[in-house]
């Protein structure tokens, strides 16, 4: 049977129709093993490794099984050359052509260089690329998919029947009965007042005292898979409550939040991660699969429950491959006091890129040539989309509900959840007050243009001082770490109230942009200038107990051939079915899946860490369980000649490492945190490309306290056994770092 022939009849039919139950679809048997069409009349419809049949007769999803015909009504219709598909997406061969692309037709058998990867990467290798992308949606074993032996880090884990490695804690009997709690919480007991924060201020320390509020407040996430259109173009996503991004969770400083988390994914593990909030003594609901859980299996729930320490702006993300990039993630917003005053509170801007492309699509690209380019941004999940065709949906941009009205404050909380995008944002005409750096209030300080890192997070505070009119707000994508192609329309819109209410014609900030010489704006990733994040809450860093440093590289040179980074030699790989804390639990070991990238200390000591790499690239590191202080950063090596802040440096949850592609520089970051929390706690670049390539690190914070800080076993230990046997039984393996 011709491919072109079984995915359009499988795009006709749908592939999202609603799993079947029956073992029967179009009269045909679907696929148990993943093998499907002439030879053994199965069909992938409804089969769990996805809907399309591709021309080698395998089961899955995504341009490489469904061929970029299926992709027509998801958006990306191709033109054709000499009857062939032009590459949307940089995967060339077979039916498809790099010709007439905008990717450079470079094939190259050998694809062993390593780095650098910086600007605009081309896709190399034709077929050779596309068969990388077997993946995780066939049964084949981990041999067939390692073209060497040599390279035992790389051996993929087939965890379904978990035959080699750690070997798994089966003793799980501690946790027969679930604990239940009689103690009555009294609201602000023993607390300076009684008010909201029971009398806390922003100059009470959030990491020894919280508010007593004992309130609880709940939500239900219910994770699926969804059809979205953000920018008028649909595609393949994932969503929460049906919405993308998922609904904003809204707490108060002190307050309990309980979570319901359902996967309804028909065949994916997940997790949902609550970035930057410390859970404080509360390891098991830090949502990081491998690591705190195993991954929550398909039509299971699991309840996360957690003290609000922290308040400010963030958000929750699936932290399993690259859901959180296809739309597993959304706004979490925990009132508590500020350092300036506002009028308004104006809501939320959250940017994030975004391709028509699912982003699984370009990973196995990404892992054969590094970043990749990205189609637009949105703004709260919305922009226009300039290549609309006549009579095409072409989106919508974001409005501010608020209409400002002169001589107001107007409070936004930002937030950059990109897979790989650096952005600067402002709003045309205005400045504006910069008050906290992710959940850390800071002293005010103004600025016109602010640059936002992946994770991280920034309130600001708007006058409205200009004259009543239309204002676009606005995220310039930097492409000199990673490129968008409509990088320079990410924009939102402002009404005063009386304006004409029409399509803004106000004029940009400038600000030094370097070019690429040839028309293309470059610009600059970085952090804000360190100076400016000064903590309203004081804190002095003493000398480190213990010291960790690691030189990271990049490297394709590993059996593979694929990207994958290296913290000194070793990348990360942690295990869906094995995760750290369930055999600490259970058995007191650590899982050896990262090797010397489980990094043991001891409670009540400084750890720093020393993070620095030759490649021209820069990184956004994120820790768990800690605000971290930021004690240097720059660009070329750490040496014993760079300066160390220790006075009440930044403190904040991501930090940028610098790097520079059009420079070639590459960079340090130095950070340190305080060993006062027991737990787990990954450390990774939050470049989603790059934490799935290996660039990731564990933290077992005082091991010997650990287990017994986990109230309820019985959770950690029944994810686990729930998901093991699906997992054996689908044949699923883990084939990135894990996390
Ligand atoms: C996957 O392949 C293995 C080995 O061929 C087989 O034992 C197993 O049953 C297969 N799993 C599924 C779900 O077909
Ligand atoms: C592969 O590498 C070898 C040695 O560097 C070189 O001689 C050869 O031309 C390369 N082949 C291709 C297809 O690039
Ligand atoms: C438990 O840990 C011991 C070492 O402390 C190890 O020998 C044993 O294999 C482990 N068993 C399981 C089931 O993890
Ligand atoms: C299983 O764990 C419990 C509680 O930790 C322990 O008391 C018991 O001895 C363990 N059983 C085995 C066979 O290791
Ligand atoms: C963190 O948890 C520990 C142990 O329960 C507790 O003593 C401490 O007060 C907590 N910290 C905060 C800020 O609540
Ligand atoms: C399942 O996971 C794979 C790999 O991460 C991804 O490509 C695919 O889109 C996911 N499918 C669904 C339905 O979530
Ligand atoms: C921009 O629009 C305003 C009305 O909103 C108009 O008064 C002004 O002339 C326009 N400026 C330009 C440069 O078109
Ligand atoms: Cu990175």
């Amino acid at each position: 049977m011709r491919f072109s022939t079984i995915s359009a009849l499988l795009c006709a039919v749908g592939v999202l129709a609603a799993p079947s139950t029956s073992q029967e679809a179009n009269g045909l048997t679907i696929s148990e093993d993943g093998k499907c069409g002439g030879s053994t009349g199965q069909t992938c419809l409804n089969s769990y490794l996805g809907d399309c049949c591709s021309k080698a007769g395998t089961c899955g999803e995504g341009a490489f099984f469904c061929g970029l015909g299926c992709q027509k009504q998801f958006g990306g219709c191709l033109p054709t050359y000499k009857g062939k598909l032009v590459s949307q997406n940089g995967m060339c061969g077979h039916d498809i052509t790099c010709k007439g692309s905008k990717f450079v037709m470079t094939v190259s058998a050998n694809s062993t260089t390593s780095a650098p990867l910086t600007t605009a990467p081309v896709a190399t290798g034709g077929s050779a690329s596309l068969s990388t992308s077997s993946g995780k949606y066939t049964n084949t074993t981990s041999s067939a998919l390692t073209t060497s032996s040599a390279a035992p880090t790389w051996a993929f884990n087939n965890w379904g029947g978990i035959t080699s490695g750690h070997p798994v804690a089966t003793n799980t009997t501690a946790c027969s009965v679930k604990p239940t709690s009689t103690a009555t919480c009294v609201r602000c007991e023993g607390q300076p007042g009684t008010d909201k924060y029971c009398g806390l201020t922003i100059n009470d320390d959030s990491y020894a005292v919280v508010p007593k509020t004992c309130n609880q407040v709940e939500f239900s996430l219910d994770l699926t898979e969804c059809v979205v259109a953000p920018d008028g173009i649909s595609r393949k996503a994932l969503c929460v409550n049906g919405q993308f991004p998922g609904p904003l969770l809204e707490a108060s400083w002190g307050d309990e939040v309980i979570i319901h988390v359902t996967n309804s994914m028909t065949r994916n593990g997940t997790s949902i991660h609550w970035h930057g909030i410390r859970q404080n003594y509360t390891n098991e609901m830090d949502g990081v699969v491998g690591l705190t859980q195993c991954a929550l299996a398909p039509g299971q729930s699991m309840t996360y429950k957690w003290t609000a320490e922290s308040y400010g702006f963030s958000w929750y993300h699936s932290h399993l491959t690259l859901q959180a990039y296809e739309g597993l993630f959304g706004p979490m917003y925990i009132h508590g006091p500020k350092s300036a005053e506002y009028d308004v509170d104006a809501g939320h801007l959250i940017i994030n890129d975004w391709s028509h492309i699912p982003v699984d699509d370009m990973y196995n690209d990404a892992q054969v040539a590094g970043v990749r380019t990205m189609d637009t941004g949105l703004i709260n999940g919305m922009n226009i989309n300039p290549v609309a065709k006549e009579g095409t949906p072409a989106g919508q941009r974001y409005t501010v509900p608020t209409e400002f009205v002169p001589g107001k404050k107007y409070l936004f909380q930002l937030l950059n959840s990109a897979i790989q995008s650096t952005f600067k944002f402002y709003i045309d005409g205005h400045k504006f007050t910069v008050i906290a750096a992710d959940f850390v209030p800071i002293e005010p300080y103004e600025t016109t243009v602010l640059s936002i890192n992946i994770g991280q997070r920034y309130e600001i505070i708007v006058e409205a001082d200009q004259e009543v009119g239309d204002y676009f707000l606005r995220f310039d994508n930097q492409n000199a770490c990673a490129t968008t192609t409509n990088s320079d329309d990410i924009r939102g819109i402002i009404h005063y109230a009386g304006s004409p209410g029409v399509t803004p014609n106000s004029t940009a900030h400038t600000y030094p942009r370097k070019d690429n010489g040839v028309g293309g704006i470059l610009g600059t990733c970085e952090d804000e200038p360190l100076a400016s994040l000064v903590p309203i809450l004081k804190k002095t860093v003493s000398s480190p107990h213990q010291t960790v440093q690691h030189d990271v590289a990049v490297s394709n040179s590993n059996g593979i051939n694929l990207y994958r980074w290296y913290l000194d030699g070793t990348t990360f790989q942690s295990n869906w079915g094995d995760a750290t804390l369930y055999s600490i639990i259970n058995n007191d070991t650590i899982p050896t899946y990262s090797g010397d990238l489980a990094i043991s200390t001891s409670l009540g000591e400084w750890v720093y860490v020393i993070i620095e790499s030759p490649v021209p690239l820069g990184h956004p590191i994120h820790l768990h369980g800690h605000d971290f202080y930021v004690l240097a950063a720059g660009y070329g090596n750490y040496g014993s000649g760079t300066a160390l802040n220790l006075d009440n440096p930044p403190r904040r949850d991501v930090a940028f490492m610098p790097g520079d592609g059009p420079t070639g520089q590459g960079g340090h970051l130095v950070i340190a945190f305080f060993t006062d929390n027991p737990g787990v706690w990954l450390m990774h670049c939050h470049i989603g490309w790059h934490v799935a390539m290996g660039f990731a690190l564990q933290f077992i914070e005082g091991q010997e306290q650990i287990r017994e800080t986990v109230t309820d076993t019985c959770l950690v230990n029944d994810v686990c056994a729930t998901w093991r046997p699906w997992a054996q039984e689908k044949g699923i393996y883990v084939d990135d770092s894990g996390v």
